[in-house]
């Protein structure tokens, strides 16, 4: 099954986070990390004011069923210091599925695609970074179609990649 998942951070060191969390995701068994789109700087949205986000988006093929994934996805969070006693923010790591497979379900423990990801900018900009042909499995657009009938106004700024460019004059 082909899967999209949000991660986020607004705790700590939000960089290595969501770059550790994409490592993660890639050695779950029976998974492959397919792309991993650019690290965004996000204003928080729907929570009391706090540090700007850092989002990204991961598109992973997996073996494992979209319950599992989601039991993979919390024990991530955990070992990268996640402690959910501290209510709904700030969090070291958030790792949601957008979307499994196309599958579509209304379980209030998982419910697929994700409820809110068609109104989120931090999260379809991401998105349609990676997978142009992504479409919603309900509404049936692409995230770049959704994107322009957003009214989400809340600032999305992705950050310069941070692999060094070939030939930028460091010797060894
Ligand atoms: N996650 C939330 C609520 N608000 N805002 C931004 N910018 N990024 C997030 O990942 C985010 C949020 C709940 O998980
Ligand atoms: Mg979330
Ligand atoms: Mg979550």
């Amino acid at each position: 099954m082909r899967a999209w998942v949000g991660i986020g951070s607004n705790l700590g060191d939000r960089v290595s986070a969501c770059a550790a969390a994409a490592v993660d995701l890639g050695a779950l068994p029976g998974t492959r990390l397919l792309r991993q789109s650019s690290l965004y700087l996000t204003e928080p949205v729907g929570i009391a004011p706090c540090e700007w986000f850092v989002n990204a988006v991961a598109e992973i093929e997996t073996d494992l069923a979209p319950e599992a994934l989601l039991e993979s996805l919390l024990a991530i969070e955990e070992r990268l210091g996640r402690r959910r006693d501290a209510g709904p923010a700030p969090r070291t790591l958030d790792l949601d599925i957008l979307d499994a497979g196309g599958e579509q379900r209304a379980d209030p423990r998982l419910t697929l695609p994700h409820p809110r990801m068609h109104l989120r900018r931090f999260q379809l900009l991401p998105l349609a970074e990676i997978a142009p042909g992504w479409r919603h499995p309900r509404l049936g657009q692409t995230a770049s179609e959704l994107l322009g009938a957003l009214g989400d106004g809340a600032r999305v700024v992705r950050i310069a990649r941070l692999e060094p460019a070939p030939g930028n004059g460091v010797r060894s």
